[in-house]
């Protein structure tokens, strides 16, 4: 089922200024902030609803806060395939990063011009997949695969409030979160995104099919020394909590360093209290490790927190720290990856099999279902940021890659049908 012309650069670019559209959104003026259930999300629901009812789908809001729309297949019993991303965005956000895999979701069901196939399309739009204001991610996906528990619904921002109060703040009702599981029958899950990465461009090409997705620890580490003076104490009797996590942040980096595929990252540090006239006396500090293989992984977060109480130590400073997350690598369903494979060449691209060194609600999904990816260059290598670009031409890339993986799923379900 190729699709006509309609996948051409035109038809990209009309999704790409969709996707700028939602950029729009912001809880910040002047960037691209979207946590989760803000003001702003209502926005973008309303941007996704239009385009979603004027596409044939009926949309509805599940008590995680997941944009959850349903093109029906072309009998009641049909089965879903899940076609998402999420919608919320780091700080200072490019405008890409997540949205696009909605939009694009949306566009394969407007291509279909409501022709029903042999299973229904769940378009989902997850509503918190960074983890930025309750500091854990993947709260929408988790909300899917019924693991949006009691305990993280006490979760609490930096404002105190509760994710359960969040939701309710949003007009929703978090007893309601057992509705918001996976629809019966469903068999899949595609998620269509940025790489966010330099692989693709490096190698001259538009889309990559995804084998695994990389496992990730991430963790609050605190450094507690003595606030004083900073003209009248000698160094010698200082504790100077800054200077020991200066000295943890530069073996993170060394220790990362020194391991193929190993990527570790100290993205924020709180320093109290906070003056050039005063020696620190508390350190908040952030850590991101990832890695393909979880032993390699593990090892090295041993290796870190190892460091981090040796450069304690060694100013009589204490070291703690707080896990907040330890997600093991996954591998993505290699029936599914080898037939996106497939539609991908059948839209006339040589697709790159590789690695996910980004999360996604890909590898909470694969959970509960079968679940693949499929990766749109990233010019400059560029993500998390504000320059995140993605080519029309590439967009139309995916789209007719996708509308070729539908038409693979559906002659699938036809000969599984014709054999029963
Ligand atoms: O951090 C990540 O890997 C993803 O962008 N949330
Ligand atoms: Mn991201
Ligand atoms: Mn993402």
């Amino acid at each position: 089922m190729r699709v006509t012309e309609v996948a051409s650069i035109a038809r990209g670019e009309s999704i790409i200024s969709r996707c700028r559209e939602i950029a729009e959104w912001t809880d910040v003026p002047g960037e691209i902030t979207r946590t989760f259930l803000s003001p702003s999300v209502r926005g973008v629901h309303a941007l996704l609803h239009d385009w979603m009812v004027q596409a044939g789908i009926t949309v509805r809001v599940d008590a995680a806060g997941n944009l959850r729309g349903l093109f029906a297949g072309a009998t009641v019993d049909a089965p879903v395939l899940i076609v998402g991303s999420h919608l919320d965005t780091v700080p200072n956000a490019g405008a890409f990063d997540g949205v696009l895999g909605v939009v694009l979701g949306i566009a394969l069901v407007e291509e279909l011009a409501g022709q029903p196939l042999p299973f229904a399309i769940e378009v989902v739009g997850f509503s918190e997949e960074e983890g930025v204001r309750f500091s854990k991610p993947f709260l929408g996906s988790m909300a899917l695969t019924g693991t949006l528990d009691s305990d993280t619904l006490k979760l609490r921002d930096v404002h105190g409030m509760s994710l359960s109060d969040s939701i309710r703040n949003f007009g929703l009702d978090p007893a309601a979160m057992a509705a918001a599981t996976i629809l019966p029958g469903t068999f899949a899950y595609l998620e269509m995104h940025i790489e966010q990465g330099p692989l693709l461009e490096s190698l001259g090409r538009p889309l990559g099919v995804v084998d695994a997705i990389v496992g990730q620890s991430r963790l609050f580490a605190s450094f507690t020394g003595k606030a004083n003076h900073a003209g009248t104490t000698p160094m010698r009797l200082r504790h100077d909590a800054l200077a020991a996590a200066a000295e943890w942040i530069v073996a993170v980096e060394r220790i990362a360093s020194a391991r193929d595929g190993l990527v570790a990252t100290v993205g924020n540090i709180d320093v109290l209290p906070g003056a050039g006239n005063v020696i620190a006396g508390d350190v908040a500090a952030t850590l991101d490790l990832r890695h393909a293989e979880d032993q390699v992984r593990y090892a090295a977060l041993d290796k870190i927190l190892l460091e981090a109480q040796q450069a304690a130590d060694r100013r009589g400073v204490e070291f703690g720290w707080r896990q907040t997350m330890d997600q093991d690598a996954v591998p993505m369903d290699s029936g599914l990856a080898n037939l996106l494979e497939t539609a991908v060449r059948g839209a006339g691209v040589e697709p790159v099999r590789m690695m996910s060194g980004a999360g996604h609600d890909a590898m909470i999904l694969a959970e509960k279902v079968p679940s693949c990816m499929m990766f749109l260059r990233s010019p400059g290598g560029l993500s998390h940021h504000p320059a995140e670009a993605v080519l029309a031409k590439d967009v139309a890339a995916a789209l007719e890659a996708g509308m070729e993986f539908l038409s693979l799923l559906s002659d699938r379900h036809t000969s599984t049908k014709a054999e029963e």
